[in-house]
């Protein structure tokens, strides 16, 4: 079915598995989840830790983009509003480094992995918000696009995984619409506002189809993936979709797509859009992007001015097992 896919390293036909494996294989097939003191294969077990750690990661660095606006929202609600999706982030970073801890990583060494450059983040979030229809367009099509990846995932086959999904996709959507719901007022506002919403769709168009990952023939980890419902689709039908879905939204909106050889495609049922440029998306996710040393720095930045907050609760908790160490001798 997936003949563009490449054969992703490590991963193995039936005849080459051990038993163990295969009855792991055979759980997956019959969709039952897998939960954390459960045998999996080693290269399960790390691909999701490369997947849930890069997800979290993508949530956490994803604040720096929005949370550069929040001084700035025009009126008090939108302040209110921008905050509260700004925290909301936070919260799906968190819930994703649990279900990552849940697989026998520490928080401490994924995030020293995201510091050191060893693991990524989401492309999407190196590039700047120029202006505030940039609230609107990182609403409506980064997390857009967001949810049309994450709404398979929560029928992942990691337990863990699969029910932070669920609770994200439910914020997700509210932040799509909130994205939406300020393009609407731009495009009906002054010819300057709605000249502003189509320089933010021109500037994130491209980008927002990267997010789904390269093109399934050089996904090099699709099929072992798909195979263990770790991902539940390639990305290129992901992407199909998103295009298929938004291009409405922007007719609705008034605004173009900047892709002159977009066309409805009635064979396929779909529209036939423009790759984007793939050189930028190895480019940005090498660390080469107009915001990567910017964004990582904000994160190291950050975890270094809260070392001593960590500390503090480190010598609070040792100091309440002393006591509590204390109280039990008093008691024997
Ligand atoms: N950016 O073999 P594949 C959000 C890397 S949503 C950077 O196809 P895979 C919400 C990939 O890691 C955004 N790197 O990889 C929000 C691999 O390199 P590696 C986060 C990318 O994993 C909204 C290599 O390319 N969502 O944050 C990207 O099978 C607004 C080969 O690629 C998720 O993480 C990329 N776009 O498929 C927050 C969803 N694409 O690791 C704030 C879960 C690929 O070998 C504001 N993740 N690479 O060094 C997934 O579904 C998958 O990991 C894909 C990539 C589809 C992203």
């Amino acid at each position: 079915m997936y003949a563009q896919l490449v054969k992703s390293e490590g991963s193995k036909s039936r005849d080459e598995m051990t038993p163990e494996e295969i009855a792991f294989q055979d759980r997956i097939d019959r969709n039952e989840k897998i939960e954390p003191k459960e045998w999996m294969p080693e290269g399960y077990r790390k691909t999701l830790i490369r997947q849930i750690g890069q997800h979290a990661h993508s949530e956490i660095v994803g604040q720096l983009p929005e949370g550069n606006w929040i001084t700035r929202a025009p009126t008090l609600e939108r302040k209110a509003i921008l905050l509260a999706k700004v925290q909301d982030e936070a919260g799906h970073g968190l819930y994703l480094y649990c279900a990552a801890e849940t697989l026998g990583v520490s928080r401490d060494e994924l995030l020293e992995k995201l510091h050191s450059g060893n693991m990524k983040y989401s492309s999407i979030f190196n590039y700047p918000t120029l202006t505030w229809a940039d609230m609107g367009a990182v609403g409506w099509l980064v997390d857009g696009a967001a949810i049309m990846n994450q709404v398979p995932l929560q029928r992942t086959s990691y337990g863990p995984y699969s029910r932070a999904m669920i609770r994200i996709c439910k914020e997700e959507s509210f932040h799509q619409r909130q994205g939406y719901d300020i393009m609407m007022k731009m495009c009906a506002g002054t010819p300057e506002q709605k000249a502003m919403a189509q320089d933010a769709l021109n500037r994130f168009w491209y980008p927002a189809l990267m997010m789904f990952g390269p093109s399934d023939k050089d996904s090099v980890h699709s099929a072992q993936s798909m195979a263990w419902k770790i991902k539940m689709n390639t990305n290129d039908e992901l992407r199909q979709k998103f295009v298929d879905q938004t291009v409405p939204q922007a007719e609705y909106l008034g605004l173009t797509v900047p892709d002159p050889d977009l066309k409805w495609n009635e064979d396929k049922g779909g529209y036939d859009f423009s790759e984007p440029d793939w050189s930028e998306f190895f480019a940005v996710i090498a660390g080469n992007g107009p915001c990567n040393a910017e964004r990582l720095g904000a994160r190291v930045k950050a975890w270094e001015d809260g070392a001593w907050f960590r500390e503090g609760l480190m010598a609070h908790a040792a100091k309440a097992e002393d006591r509590a160490r204390a109280a039990r001798h008093a008691a024997e």
